[in-house]
């Protein structure tokens, strides 16, 4: 069994203006897929082929950059395009807006923390906020594909909700203006996936 890129759940363009209809084509269609495929050639033959991209992360050999850039790859951005949608935007509510007021203080609080991990990550990454059991949840910043499934990253938890900043994610709609592109990607973001994803994961 190989692992399969998932479609994304809406069209290219849905996210307009926020993520433009280029960036997702590419990013979906160029990286997403090549993370998919170097990721099944490494794991082809081996004791990992068989096991959930879960299985893999949480049990990895970080010296295997192979399975790490590519497995950690395949994984953020199969999260990445399901917790956003064109309807998205606005806060949560119910027991996800509980775990932020009672982690954070209040929404702003956390929307101010996961900007800045996701604005001060240098380089190439991606920000995350987490559930630890017991449903506290944490925000943090992982390099490369790197993420907190893994250990040693200095990012604990489930992630449940998860930006990218490397360039390819942004570069040709904000440039340079990263912090613009957070902000954007706060009204896209689908508080009810990452709702559903709290209850599973808390
Ligand atoms: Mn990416």
């Amino acid at each position: 069994m190989s692992f399969e890129l998932p479609q994304l759940p809406y069209s290219h363009e849905a996210l307009e203006p926020h993520i433009d209809k280029k960036t997702m084509e590419i990013h979906h269609g160029k990286h997403h897929a090549g993370y998919t495929n170097n990721l099944n050639n490494s794991i082809k033959g081996t004791e990992l082929e068989g096991l959930s991209i879960e299985e893999i992360l949480s049990s990895l050999d970080m010296d295997n950059m192979a399975v790490r850039n590519n497995g950690g790859g395949f994984f953020n951005h199969s999260l990445f395009w399901n917790i956003m949608s064109p309807n998205g935007g606005g806060s949560p509510d119910g027991n996800l807006m509980s775990a932020i007021n009672d982690s954070f203080g209040d929404f702003e609080s956390f929307k101010t923390s996961f900007s800045k991990a996701a604005a001060t990550r240098f380089g190439s990454g991606w920000a995350w906020l987490c559930v630890l059991p017991g449903g506290k949840l944490e925000v943090c910043s992982s390099a490369n594909q790197d993420n907190p499934l893994m250990k040693g990253v200095g990012c604990g938890g489930y992630p449940i909700l998860g930006l990218d900043v490397w360039e390819h994610a942004y570069y040709l709609n904000y440039q340079n203006r990263r912090p613009d592109y957070i902000a954007g990607f706060f009204n896209v973001i689908d508080w009810e996936a990452v709702s559903k994803k709290f209850a599973e994961k808390s």
